[in-house]
């Protein structure tokens, strides 16, 4: 059972679709005043699950728009509730006119994301399937879409759901084993109990390792080149992104300002933030950028420390930058310009005294870049797409872990003591753990920060 939750009962009412204009706009209406405002709109009550075409008007009779309503009796509907959705034209006045009347008949603003929630506190759907209609409508490439459509068909909450059952059933069994001890059968027998505590262990591990691959799917990465000026970083950009994205020239200081780039490998999105080069900045403006490219460095996923292969002066700005480099991410030295020096562009073999991986490239004459593009993909450990994939959260992935780690602490005290009643409390807290996933176990904070982050109408 879902832990219980308040559920509003007021009509809530938004705009549908995207700002600004269009051939068609939706309007939508969901709570017990639907069908009063339906008929208050239409002029009379439509059957539910049908089309109806007609005048929108106000009270006064006047026409605002014409166009198509749709009306669904609770619970057959997205929310679980009764919905009434309006299809008009498509332009911002006119859809707002019809927003102030709805309004003015007494229905509310909804808060981005109330939709969904509802049908999250009316059991339509789970707390991922919610998230994966955010994902879904967010997703920057095919890949993301897919696998948010994966998540919202149920893939993910269906591994957790399983996961839950067998830590159930483990856990009935334990307790049963202690209430009624059989003196000829050892029930808790170690051989009876920790091979089932670590196929839990590795499906959780398996199921980490899946949502790691969907929140790369659906995140992307960071990656920020740095590098003294004139290195090649906006050329690199540029060469990544396929497109004169940013100013290159072979004066100093071209690029100022962080520029940045969406491209995807293979379906892993990433973001390419080209920033200001590296030195004793000539104005404030040059500092200013700086100082900005030291900041983006924070939150990188992956940093490209990339260097000029005719420049003998780089050890210069290793010895000044080095330290502000971030630790716990990889860092990979990319050696530009090959194309002047004749050095075979690709990955070298890693030298025990080097502390970053270097990979020769032209930015120029796209020379290494897809050995670059593809090592990208290994350190990240991003793995080939597969039909299966699902997208995931931080949340998610946060959860997994600290299931994870309730069951290898859960593993070790039984070892140490053989408890079993302490084993089945373990088990009670993997599963309420896992429970915050699919939300089966949820609380008004954990559906805020879900929630808050869908738009309005959603
Ligand atoms: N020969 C050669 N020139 C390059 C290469 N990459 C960049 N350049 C040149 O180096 C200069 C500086 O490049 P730019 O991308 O603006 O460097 P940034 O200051 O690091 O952004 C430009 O004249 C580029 O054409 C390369 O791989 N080979
Ligand atoms: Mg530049």
């Amino acid at each position: 059972m879902k832990t219980t939750l308040t559920t509003t009962t007021d009509t809530i009412v938004a705009i549908a679709t995207p700002p600004g204009r269009g051939g068609i706009g939706v309007i939508r209406v969901s709570g017990p005043d639907s069908a009063d405002l339906a008929k208050a709109v239409l002029g009379v009550m439509p059957k539910p699950r049908r089309v109806h075409y007609g005048a929108f008007s106000d009270s006064q009779g006047h026409v605002l728009d014409e166009g198509i309503a749709l009306y669904f009796k609770q619970p057959n509907s997205f929310t679980g509730e009764d919905i009434l959705e309006l299809q008009g034209h498509g332009g911002p006045i006119v859809l707002d006119m019809i927003l102030q009347h709805l309004l003015k008949l007494g229905c509310r603003m909804a808060r981005p994301g109330e939709f969904s929630e509802r049908a999250f506190l009316n059991d339509k759907i789970n707390l991922t399937q919610a998230e994966a209609i955010a994902d879904l409508i967010d997703s920057s490439t095919q890949q993301a879409a897919r696998s948010a459509l994966n998540s919202l068909q149920g893939s993910f909450s269906k591994l957790i759901d399983e996961l839950i059952e067998q830590l159930v059933d483990l856990r009935c069994y334990l307790e049963a084993s202690i209430d009624f001890p059989d003196e000829d059968l050892d029930l808790l027998a170690e051989d009876k109990i920790t091979p089932r505590i670590k196929n839990i262990q590795d499906q959780v591990s398996s199921t980490l390792k899946q949502a790691k691959q969907g929140a790369l799917i659906k995140d992307g990465i960071q990656v920020v080149i740095i590098g003294k000026p004139n290195a090649g970083k906006s050329s690199l950009l540029n060469c990544l992104a396929g497109s004169s994205r940013a100013i290159v020239a072979d004066i100093e200081g071209t690029t100022r300002d962080i520029i940045e780039e969406q491209i995807n490998i293979d379906g892993l999105p990433i973001n390419i933030i080209d920033t200001a080069g590296l030195r004793e900045p000539t104005d404030t403006i040059e500092q200013e950028g700086i100082k900005r490219a030291l900041k983006r460095l924070e939150s990188a996923d992956c940093v490209l420390l990339l260097e000029d292969a005719t420049d003998n002066k780089q050890a210069e700005i290793d010895s000044k930058y080095s330290a502000l480099l971030p630790t716990g991410i990889p860092i990979i030295r990319l050696i530009n310009k090959v194309d002047l020096t004749g050095d075979t562009p690709g990955l070298t073999t890693r030298d025990a005294d080097q502390p970053y991986p270097l990979l020769r490239i032209s930015a120029k004459q796209n020379l290494g870049i897809d050995q670059l593009k593809e090592y990208l993909k290994e350190v990240m450990g991003f793995n080939h797409i597969s039909e299966g994939n699902f997208t995931a959260r931080r949340r998610h992935l946060d959860s997994l872990m600290d299931t994870e780690s309730i069951l290898n602490d859960a593993l070790t005290q039984w070892g140490n003591t053989g408890a079993a009643e302490l084993l089945a409390e373990d088990m009670r807290a993997a599963q309420k753990r896992l429970e915050t996933i699919t939300g089966m176990f949820s609380n008004e904070d954990l559906l805020d920060v879900v929630f808050s982050g869908f738009c309005i109408g959603k």
